[in-house]
Parts: structure tokens; sequence; C-alpha cells
């Protein structure tokens, strides 16, 4: 498919995309879903795939839902949200959760409404100091969407999360590394090269070993202690008949690095 909403490109072991409608800052269109569902295909089929990294073109990451797709004042036009959610955005997140080997996001810009939330479904975020987390939901009479009722209780706790999801007040870069909403804010002339030597070190890492921790780290919130102990057990055989394992502690061996194949 030619992309002309979103670039794609993928280079030892790193996916990397980027969203590129730069003069709208990067807001969803129903073209943007279509081309991130092909990309993501393609990464899908790509067992060289080790990373994925995900940006935005311009000034802006991403503003959420584009709104002229949703204009309807004075129309008698009615637009079913739970449908759109579930065909667009729902799949879209639990794909990026479900891919076996971290997602890093370089928030670039604001991220508002699901463009913040896209972001914060990544695995490891990364974000420019001008950047800002923006709610926007309840400022034009939405509530939170694409997983944010989720992950913020779970991030920065109840408290943060219920006043900023009711008075949907932006949080800038610095506050979101500081209330755990983030890894990390970057000067913003550093974000690019950061994201590409993070992505670059996890395309060299124990891909298969991440992928499993991601599972266990997604998993624990619902879990109780025993249930959790016995997740990891299992994890554990899995990542301990993996080539890596074996390259890993032969290379500890032999004090030598490693060179991890990702299986
Ligand atoms: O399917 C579904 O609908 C499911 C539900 C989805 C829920 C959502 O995502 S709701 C959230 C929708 N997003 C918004 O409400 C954000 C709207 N944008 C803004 O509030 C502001 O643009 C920002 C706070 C993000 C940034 O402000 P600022 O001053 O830096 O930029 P700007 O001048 O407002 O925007 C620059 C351009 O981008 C401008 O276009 P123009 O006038 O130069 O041609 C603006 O209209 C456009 N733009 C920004 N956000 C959107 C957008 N165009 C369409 N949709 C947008 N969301």
């Amino acid at each position: 498919m030619a992309f002309e909403t979103i670039q794609f490109a993928l280079t030892d072991g790193v996916a990397r995309l980027t969203l590129n409608r730069p003069e709208k800052l990067n807001a969803f269109t129903a073209r943007m879903h279509e081309e991130l569902r092909s990309a993501l295909t393609d990464i899908d089929s790509n067992a060289s795939v080790r990373v994925l990294l995900i940006s935005g073109a311009g000034r802006g990451f991403c503003a959420g839902q584009d709104l002229s797709e949703r204009a309807m004042a004075g129309s008698a036009q009615n637009f079913d949200l739970g449908s759109t959610l579930e065909q667009n955005y729902n799949p879209l997140l639990r794909r990026l959760r479900k891919l076996p080997y971290p997602v890093v996001c370089a928030v670039n810009g604001v991220a508002a409404g699901t463009g913040r939330n896209f972001a914060l479904a990544c695995d490891i975020v990364i974000a420019a100091k001008s950047a800002s987390f923006t709610e926007i939901f309840s400022r034009i009479g939405l509530i939170p969407d694409a997983g944010e009722t989720y992950v913020l209780p779970r991030l920065i706790g109840m408290a943060r999360a219920m006043a900023l999801s009711i008075l949907a007040d932006p949080v800038s870069a610095e506050q979101a590394e500081a209330w755990g909403l983030i890894w990390k804010c970057v000067p913003d002339e550093k974000l690019h090269e950061e994201a590409e030597l993070l992505a670059k070190r996890l395309a060299a890492a124990p891909t298969k070993a991440l992928g499993l921790i991601k599972k266990a780290i997604y998993a624990s919130p619902q879990n109780t202690f025993d249930t959790q102990l016995s997740l990891e057990a299992n994890l554990q055989r899995e990542a301990g008949l993996s080539e890596d394992f074996k390259e890993g502690v032969s290379a500890f061996l032999e004090k030598r690095a490693a060179r991890f194949i990702g299986h």
C-alpha cells in the first residue's frame, strides 16, 4: 500500500513509523488508520523486526481524531463513536500491546486525546521538553477512550487520573516524567538522537526476553502475588529455552559482549 499519512521504514531490526500529517498535527483519519493497519501487518510478517519506534512529523505528535471527519453541527447525522473505537483505535492499541518486542514512542510535540493515549499505549515513552500531554475529551463532551481509563490510574494513581480526566488540563513533558506518566523527558534537540539510540540498543538486545517482560508487567495489575509468581515461572521457562539465554550466559563466562539474535 502506498502511504500518504504515515512514513514507514524498516532497517537493521528497527521498524520506524512516523505519523505524517504535520499540517493537522498528525490527527488520525480513516485513511491513517488504514495505513497503520497495513504497516503493522508488514511488521507482523517480518521476523527481523526487534523494535518499533513511533514518532510524529512536524511540531506535533498527534492531535487525536481528526475532528473534520466528525463535523455534524446542524446536521441530522450522528456517529457511533463506540463503533469507530472498535473498528480503528481498539485493534490498533491491542496490536501494539501484543507485539512480542518493545514499542518506543518519541513524543515530539503535543499529544492530545487519542493521540496522547496512543503514545501511552507504547512500552517506553520519551518526550521532547516542549511536548505536552493533553486530555481534551471532556472539553468536547466525550469520555476518555483508547485505553486511558485503564492506563492512567495505573500509571499516576486515582487522584491524578481523575482530576486530569475531568479537568482536561495539559501536562508538560517534565511534569509527565515527574509523575511517572512517561519514562523520560529530554531536550528538544536530543529527542531524535535519544530515540534512535534507544531503538538500536533494544534491537541488539535479547528481544524474546523483552517480549516476555512486557507480558509479565502488563499482566501484573490484574494478578495476585501467587498468580504472578506462577506466570513468572512459566515465562522464565520459555526464556530459559531461548538461544539468547545460552548466548548471554556464554558471553558472561567468556567475558565478552553478547551477540543476541532475538530468539
Ligand atoms: O472515532 C472517534 O472519533 C473516536 C473518538 C476519538 C476521541 C478523540 O480523539 S477526541 C480528541 C480530538 N482532538 C481534539 O479535540 C484536539 C483538537 N486540537 C486542539 O485542541 C489543538 O489543535 C491542540 C491543543 C492539539 C494544539 O493547539 P495549537 O494551537 O498548537 O495548534 P492549532 O492551531 O490548534 O492546530 C494546528 C492545525 O491543526 C490547525 O489547522 P489549520 O487551522 O492550520 O488548518 C488545526 O485545525 C489542526 N488540528 C489540530 N487538531 C486537530 C486539527 N484538525 C482536525 N482535527 C484535530 N483533532
